[in-house]
Order: structure tokens, then sequence, then C-alpha cells
């Protein structure tokens, strides 16, 4: 054999705009070269040929010696880890917090002593229920975990985007989960709590009653990330250097006003984008469009504790921000999308324990039980105690102890003594304890009957779910009473629902009445029994609503233009630049997304093809086709879905003047109430930008809007 028989002839072909090698099988070769580096293996060894495995003759079988073959194929069949049990559908970005003032009277936590300093951080949301591929608009709860790699260790901060929670003690969380998650013999339905199993279990745990009203309401459907609240759940102590505790609630308030889509909206989402709230969050931040929240906190002392009428240790509960109003204290910037999405979003690994000295836990049931939770599911699934060697979860600050080796240890002591108390020099005995700077836990006095029991003020189930509903604008309250049918309907057995509105008239008789009309129940069940007599009714809370915390501006907001060949080119012009100064991002929407040719012979291209381009996709929407290209778009369904789904979620419709035969085909006319805007010159375009700012036209749905 000489030399030239170790390497196949190849040709050189092109494919478009790329030039290729062609092996003598008709296979793709792309070789190094042109500063492209080498193919290598694991190990270094360069690859020559990536295409085809070593065979003995043209058609025989593979040699078991192939070994880039093999690691290869080893290495993939190992790509998977365990999804996270619950939250496993996430998405991350990093950061940084910063702090406004010196906390200093509250705390001795570092990363609030010096003000403008900023901490890094790496956020991660997520929906709870689904498993990692399902879809980003299930109606859930959203996870948002924050991780501060403060210069006194890693802080993590791991809350959700509603404040309270279903259960009250961390015991009942498998059962819960199992509750919500696909029912185990048919394994569905998926990411959805739409079925028996949850609203038996829910209907008898009158605890998740308050839960259930913020997971009904329209918080459980967010537009995007970008506008939720966070809240950190549990109540927790700030210690001040002297060890003086104030009680603390964490909250993050996002800048970007409060924003979410309709239930009709969602599910279509679902199906036109299930990355809608990834993608939205990747393009923002890619567009330097950094999201931003305030970190805000609700400080209290042990003397408003013992005279509120619920208990601070119950995460099923609230403290009204208008009883103890919030104090912004810094900001949270996402500025920077991950590098790699396995890396950072799928291996980090959030555990509610990783607190800093100067603030603490408080004995919240949920939260004590969080604390053994987290760390244990980190072992079981990265595979190992050495998870803080990954660079996601590596502290940012200096660390020394004599914890060693186990699977992939990546950093070792590297110091004779492994052990303390030791009698080696500095230079050899490794670290010491430090009193001083060192993190104590504060000192409460906890003592008691060691039993299994549950606070008294813990059985008031329905005083807040109630506060909750009156707090919410009458288009809301319709969502959630939607919401409740529409879940309650998908239960198969009957008494399940009945459980379910018993329940619900201890929280307002109205809901209840609605909610049994909804699921065709002609006769009210009695109410449950409440555990606990409610307390009476407790004041709204503005602050609970979405409509009255939305943004007044349009920025990060997104809107569809539909066009076509012919459309007015001075027109979209005029748009274009209005909504560019309002921050809004505009897609142009198109029979086909080659491009179009618009009035003035220009042609430009399209971000979306109409059938990939829904209206759901937008928070408003322009429909600016030339006469021919409406009549051309009337004829397709999804043209007609772009305009009459625009208008059954109560979005702002822009009708150019031209548009009126696809206007027509949808079923509706231009004009026909005040959220269908006529856009006919540029003038109009400003009007029409204005009446966006309310982002939805809500008197469509509801004839009361306040
Ligand atoms: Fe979690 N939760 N949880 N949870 N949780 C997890 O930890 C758990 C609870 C929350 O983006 C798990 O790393 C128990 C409340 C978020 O990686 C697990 C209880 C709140 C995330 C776990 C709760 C949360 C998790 C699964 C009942 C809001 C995603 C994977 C006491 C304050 C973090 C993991 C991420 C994840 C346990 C209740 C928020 C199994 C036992 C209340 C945002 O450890």
């Amino acid at each position: 054999m000489d030399a030239d028989d170790m390497h196949e002839t190849r040709t050189e072909v092109g494919y478009g705009d790329q030039v290729v090698q062609r092996g003598s099988g008709g296979e793709t070769h792309q070789v190094a070269g042109d500063g492209r580096p080498a193919l290598t293996t694991q190990q270094g060894t360069v690859v020559g040929d990536d295409q085809n495995s070593l065979r003995i003759g043209d058609r025989g079988p593979t040699a078991l010696e192939d070994f880039h073959f093999r690691e290869k194929i080893f290495h993939f069949d190992h790509e998977r880890i365990p999804e996270r049990v619950v939250h496993a559908r996430g998405y991350g970005a990093h950061g940084f917090f910063e702090n406004y003032e010196p906390l200093a009277d509250l705390t001795c936590a570092d990363l609030f002593q010096r003000p403008g300093e900023r901490t890094p951080a790496f956020v991660r949301f997520s929906t709870v229920a689904g498993s990692k591929g399902s879809g980003d608009l299930a109606r859930d709860v959203r996870g948002f975990a924050v991780k501060l790699y403060t210069k006194a260790g890693n802080w993590d901060l791991i809350g959700n985007n509603i404040p309270v929670f279903f259960i009250q003690d961390a015991i009942k969380f498998p059962d819960l989960i199992h509750a919500a998650k696909e029912e185990p013999d048919r394994g569905f339905p998926q990411a959805q709590t739409a079925h028996d199993n949850f609203w038996d279990f829910a209907s008898l745990m009158p605890e998740a009653t308050h839960m259930l009203m913020w997971a009904m309401s329209d918080r459980a459907i967010p537009r995007s990330f970008r506008f939720m609240e966070g809240f950190g759940v549990h109540t927790f102590r700030l210690v001040d250097a002297a060890g003086g505790s104030t009680y603390v609630k964490f909250h993050w308030k996002p800048k970007q006003g409060l924003q979410s889509v309709l239930w009709n909206e969602a599910l279509k989402i679902n199906g036109a984008d299930p990355d809608f709230h990834r993608r939205d969050l990747w393009d923002a931040i890619g567009q330097g469009d950094f999201p931003e929240w305030e970190l805000g906190l609700q400080l209290f002392d042990d003397e408003f504790a013992d005279a509120f009428p619920f208990d601070i240790l119950d995460a099923t509960k609230i403290i009204p921000e208008e009883d103890v109003p919030i104090r912004i204290v810094g900001r949270l910037v996402l500025d920077r999308v991950v590098d790699n999405f396995f890396a950072e979003t799928e291996q980090v690994a959030f555990c509610t324990q990783n607190i800093v000295p100067g603030i603490d836990f408080t004995n919240d049931p949920l939260l004590q039980g969080r604390n053994f939770s987290y760390l244990d599911t980190q072992i079981k699934r990265l595979g190992g105690p050495n998870f803080t060697h990954l660079p996601v979860n590596a502290p940012k600050c200096p660390i020394a102890h004599f914890q060693q080796d186990g699977h992939m240890a990546v950093r070792n002591p590297v110091t004779r003594a492994n052990y303390e108390p030791n009698s080696w020099s500095p230079e050899e005995g490794g670290p010491r304890e430090d009193p001083a700077n060192g993190f104590r836990s504060f000192p409460s006095d906890d003592g008691g009957a060691k039993r299994r029991v549950r606070a008294e003020l813990f059985a008031d189930h329905y005083s807040q779910a109630r506060q909750f509903y009156v707090s919410q604008m009458p288009v809301e309250q319709m969502h959630i009473r939607d919401a409740f049918v529409f879940e309650l309907s998908k239960c198969e057995r009957a008494e399940i629902r009945v459980r379910m509105i018993a329940g619900l008239r201890n929280v307002d008789q109205e809901l209840a009445r609605g909610v049994a009309d909804g699921v065709g129940l002609a006769q009210l069940p009695d109410a449950s029994p409440p555990a606990r007599q409610p307390v009476g009714d407790l004041a709204p809370s503005p602050a609970l609503s979405i409509l009255r915390n939305g943004p007044d501006s349009l920025a990060g907001r997104k809107l569809g233009v539909l066009v076509s060949d012919g459309t007015d080119a001075q027109l979209l012009e005029a748009l274009l630049s209005a909504a560019d100064q309002e921050g809004l991002t505009v897609e142009l929407v198109a029979p086909a997304v080659g491009g179009f040719r618009s009035s003035d012979g220009s042609t430009r291209e399209a971000d979306q093809q109409i059938d990939g381009g829904p209206s759901v996709l937008y928070d408003a929407v322009v429909l600016l086709p030339s006469a021919d290209g409406a009549t051309t778009l009337a004829a397709k369904p999804a043209a007609r879905d772009f305009v009459s789904d625009a208008y059954a979620h109560a979005k702002f419709i822009g009708c150019g003047r031209d548009a009126a035969a696809l206007i027509e085909r949808a079923g509706l006319s231009p004009g026909m109430d005040d959220g269908m805007i006529e856009i006919g010159d540029a003038a109009d375009v400003g009007r029409f930008l204005s009446c966006c700012h309310a982002l939805r036209f809500w008197e469509r749905e509801h004839p009361r809007t306040q």
C-alpha cells in the first residue's frame, strides 16, 4: 500500500456560496484552513475524516478500533443530565445588581454596604410543571431565581413571580407536584394543571386557595419574563453588625411594567412559537434593551408580626404593600446572554441555603424544607458534590476549605494539611475559622415541644384569597373566572368541580356563581366549612392588579405590520420611525419572507411570512397592505386570523386605508370600535401609537375597565 491509498479522492464542488469537497461516496467534507482550526478528539488528536467511520473494505463492517467514532458516540450518548424535577424549562441570563444606598443600619450583608456597587448576577426564569421541552406559555407559576456572586459568598434568592405558594409545609411538596404534573398512568397532560389529579388535590387543600387565585389570574401567563414581578415569597431576616434583626420580604419590580397575555392568545403562542419567552429575553438583550428590575424590601419587626392577623411564617400569605410599603434599594440589570445554554442555564445550581452574613432564614416550614431539597437535588442532577466547581456556580470571592476529591474535582486543597485543627505553618496549614466575619445564625429563641403541628393562624385560608380577588379590575376578575372554568371543565369527575366551587364560595359569591355557570352546574353547592373564620373583608390592595400597574409606555413591546406588494412606502416609513422613537420593535409580516415591493418601487425584506407570523406574537398590529394585497391576503386563513385574533385579543389595530377587503373578510370593519384606528396618513400614526400606550383595548372585552 502506498501513501496515496491512505487518502480517499475528493473533488471540489460548489453548493451555492459554499465550496466543499466531495468524497467518493458523494459525502460532503469541509476542511480546516483559512483561519478555521482543525477538528480534534477530546484528547487533542487531529481528525482527518469526520464523515466516514473506519471500515474494512468499502462495504465492510465498522472497526472497533475507530477511537474517534467511539468517543464521539459515547459522548453524545451521555449528553443529557436529569432535568430538574420541577422548573425544568427555564432560561437564564447574566447581569448585575447595583446597590443604591448603604443599608448598614439594617444588614451587614456586604453587597448592601456601598452605594453604586455592582454585584455580578445570574438569573434563571422558568415554568414549574412542564418538562424541559414544554411550551413557554403554559398557565403556570414562573420561577425567578437570582444568584448573586457577592464578595462574601454566593447568595441565591430563589423566588417566583407570585408572592405566595400552594402549600404551607414542605412535606406536602412531592404531593403537590405529583398532582400538578402529568398523571402517572397515562403520562399526560403535559405542562398544565387542567386535569383531575391537580384539582382533586387542590380542592382538598384549602390552604392552596390564595395561590389558586393568583395562578388562575393573568399572572400565570406573562407576556414575557421582562414584564413580571419577582418575589422571595418567604419572610427572611436581615441582620446588622450588632446582631439586630429585621424581618424582610424581597420584591423585584420590573422597570418595564407588568403585562400578561390572554389565555386564548397563550394557547396560540405555544403553537406559533413555543420559545416565545426565551426568544424575547434573548432578543431584548441582543438589541441592547436590557431588562431591569428594582429590588424592594418590605421591612417589619416583631411588633408588626405579632399584630398582623396572619402568620408571617405562612408562605400562603402576603403582607400588602399598602400595610408595609416597599423600600427600593437597588436594581438588577440583565445585560448578557449565555455563551452556552447547557453550561450555564442547565448546569446552574440554585440552593436556598446559599446565604451570606447579614441575611438569615426564618422558621417558615416551606423554607426550612427547601434548604434540604435544593442541595440534595443538585447532587442528583449534576452527579456529585463538586458542582460548585462549574464556572456558573463558582463564587467570585476567595474560597478556602478542606473539602476534597469526589467526581470531577477541579479544585482541591493545595496545602499539606487537609484537616483542622492542625499545627502546620500558615503556608501549609490551610484556612482557619473567622468568628468576627463569619456567618452567624440569628439566635432566635425557638424552644418548644417537639410535635407535628401547624400554627393556628395558618388556618385562615380565605381572607387573603378574597382580598386578591377584590383588588382586581373587572376584566381581570373575568379572566380569573374564565380560567377556573377552563381548568375545571377539563376535569372528568364532576364531584371535583363541585368541591372546588364549594371552596370558592368562601372567596366570593359572584366568582363561585360565575364558575358554576361556566361549568354548567345549576345548583351551587354549600360553601365548604372554613378551618378558621376569615378575618373579614380586607381593604383592596391596588398593587395586586396587573392592569393597575401596567406601563404607560410602549418601550420594549413589539408591533406586527402586515404588508404586501404595493404597501404605501411613505406611511410605512412614518410608522417605522415613530415606532422607533417609542422604543418599539417592528416586524414586517408579508406573503413571502423574501420581501415585498412597496409603492415607491423599493424592495424590503420581511421578518415573517404570514403563516409563521400570527398576530399573537405582537402587542399591537397595523394592517398596511395595498388594495390588491388585501384582496390576495383575504383569501388566506392565516391573514384573516391575523386580523380576527388581534381583535379577539383586545389589541389595538391600525387599519391602513387599503386594508378594508382583508378586514371585512375577517368579519370586522375598520373603525368599528375605538381600538380599530384608521391610518390614512402619517398624522394618524402618532394617534395610533398613543392609543397603544394602554397596551390593550379592554373595553372590547369588558365594558367596565376601571
Ligand atoms: Fe422550589 N425546587 N421547592 N420553590 N424552586 C426546585 O431545585 C422545593 C418553592 C423554585 O431555576 C428544585 O434546583 C421544595 C417555592 C425555583 O434552577 C427542588 C419546595 C419557591 C426553582 C425544589 C419548593 C420555589 C425551584 C428542583 C417546598 C418560590 C428553579 C430543581 C418547600 C419561593 C430554580 C432545583 C432554577 C427548583 C424544591 C417550593 C422556587 C426540587 C421542596 C415556595 C424558582 O429542589
